[in-house]
This record gives C-alpha cells, sequence and structure tokens, in this order.
C-alpha cells in the first residue's frame, strides 16, 4: 500500500506495525465537505496537538506507553476520485483487519466511517456500529449524491441494516431521515445500546461536532448545543464494557480552528478511547 511517510507520528505512537496492536492511520478524504472544508488537513493536526497531552490518563490510570501503538501516517487519497479513494481506504483497513490489528482512523470527512466499516465487518460479521454525532447523516442523498457526509449512516445501514446501529448525543436531522432511522431500527438511547451492543463486536465512529462549538469549533458543520467534554468522556465511560474493536474520529477542520482547541479536544478524546478499549496483550 502506498503511504505518504509522517515522521510527525501520534504521540507514543512510535513501535513498528508488525509490533503493535494499535495502527493509527490518517484518511484524509475531504471530497463532499459541503459547508465548510479542511477535514484533509485533519490528521496531522491531531498529531501536532497530541504532543501537547501527558500518554497517562489520570481517568483510566492507563498510559500509552504501556501499549504498542503505530502511526502509518496518513494514506494518499485521489481527492478527485470519490469511489477510488473510497476503495484505497476499504483495501487498507482490509489488510490491517487481516493482520489483527485495532484500527484507529483520523479523518477526514465522516464517509471515511463507511469504507471502514465494510472492512471491519467482513472481518467481524455480527458487528454493531455506534456513531457518536451531532447530526444523523441518514439521508438517502445530499445534493445529488448517494455518498456523502450527509448519507454514511445510511450508506452503512443498508450494509449492515439499521438495527446494528445505534446513534447518540445527535441532534440535528431532517424529519425524513429521522423517521427513516427510525423504521430502519436504529436506536438513538444509551441504555437500549448497552443491550444491542452486549458480546458483540463494536465500532466506534466519533463526529468531533458531538462536542459544543464553543468546546470545538473547528468541524465542517458545527450544531449548537451540543455535549462538554467532560460529557462526551462520561458517555464514552459509560459505554466502558463494550468489546470495540476499532474506531474513528472525523470531521476535524484545522482551517476553522485558530486556537488549535478542536484538535486538542480530538487528540484527547483519541487518547482516551485507545486507552479505554485497546486490547493489551500485557494486561488482563
Ligand atoms: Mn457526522
Amino acid at each position: 500500500m502506498d503511504l505518504q511517510f509522517n515522521s510527525r507520528t501520534f504521540l507514543a505512537a512510535d513501535s513498528p506495525y508488525a509490533e503493535s496492536l494499535a495502527v493509527i492511520i490518517g484518511c484524509p478524504l475531504d471530497i463532499t465537505s459541503s459547508f465548510r472544508p479542511g477535514a484533509r488537513f485533519a490528521p496531522q493536526a491531531v498529531r501536532d496537538c497530541s504532543w501537547g497531552l501527558e500518554t497517562y490518563s489520570p481517568a483510566l490510570d492507563r498510559d500509552l506507553e504501556d501499549l504498542k501503538i503505530c502511526d502509518v501516517g496518513d494514506i494518499s487519497l485521489p481527492q478527485g476520485d470519490l469511489e477510488g479513494a473510497l476503495e484505497t481506504i476499504q483495501n487498507y483497513l482490509t489488510t490491517v483487519m487481516a493482520d489483527d490489528k485495532f484500527p484507529v482512523l483520523l479523518g477526514g470527512e465522516h464517509l471515511i466511517s463507511l469504507p471502514a466499516v465494510t472492512a471491519v465487518a467482513k472481518h467481524h460479521p455480527h458487528l454493531v456500529v455506534i456513531q457518536l454525532d451531532a447530526h444523523a447523516d441518514f439521508r438517502q442523498e445530499y445534493l445529488g449524491d448517494v455518498l456523502s457526509h450527509a448519507t454514511v449512516m445510511r450508506r452503512i445501514a443498508d450494509l449492515l441494516g439499521g438495527d446494528n446501529i445505534c446513534q447518540l448525543g445527535i441532534r440535528s436531522g431532517t424529519r425524513e431521515e429521522m423517521r427513516a432511522a427510525r423504521s430502519k431500527g436504529v436506536i438513538l438511547d444509551r441504555e437500549e445500546t448497552l443491550r444491542r451492543t452486549a458480546g458483540r463486536p463494536v465500532y466506534l465512529s466519533l463526529d468531533l461536532d458531538i462536542l459544543d462549538p464553543g468546546v470545538a469549533p473547528g468541524v465542517g458543520v458545527p450544531e449548537p448545543g451540543g455535549l462538554s467534554f467532560g460529557e462526551v468522556v462520561s458517555l464514552i465511560s459509560s459505554l466502558g464494557l463494550l468489546q470495540v474493536v476499532g474506531f474513528d474520529i472525523v470531521e476535524l477542520s484545522p482551517l476553522y480552528d485558530p486556537t488549535q482547541q478542536s484538535a486538542m479536544a480530538a487528540a484527547k478524546l483519541i487518547r482516551e478511547l485507545i486507552l479505554q478499549f485497546c486490547p493489551s496483550k500485557n494486561q488482563p
């Protein structure tokens, strides 16, 4: 696979690929972004900010230094060829899953979750997807496109069935897409999410706009009325018993993040998610 080598890795992600369980993969897809583009710059912005954090999480009493993590850099994506870019991501993830790794995807726009879930679901046939997001992303099409950041969960529902999708934090959607999600069995409730995911492999897709724009203003489509950083962390830790097999964090747009506070929030969420969910061969 043709990768752009990047020596500026995510914090503590300096182990060789072959030895690593967690693999950080930049997916700078930025093609269907409709309102505020710039997600192609997000993976590196997150890496840069990660070095402002400690490797240790006091909340979890775990340390990135205890894990073997590889940051492979960014996948080279043809930004003018949407289907080619999605295929490239899917092929790369297929290799990562066959190598028995825990993938951590740095978006990129939200559409990267479609090829990622496609590859992960082939490896884990009973996969459930949990989407943490402000927006339902459940349109049948958007601006004439069936493949879009605004349709990504609908396409994933086409793939897995709506009854294998849980959406948390949603506060924006059209009447039609909210109805469609409900009618296809998508659930939006934390308690039901815990029931649905019990004993099953889970892919977590975290759209940074679940956070309030006051916390993370640098996103493609900011939606007022969001969660605080602490509320998102609490929500994630309340899902603590999940068998997460991989996750992505998407929609950061560094062009709208002059203070870097959104990239810092993204980096810290990634640290917490890795420490909470990445299995360690050294620990029970
Ligand atoms: Mn989204």
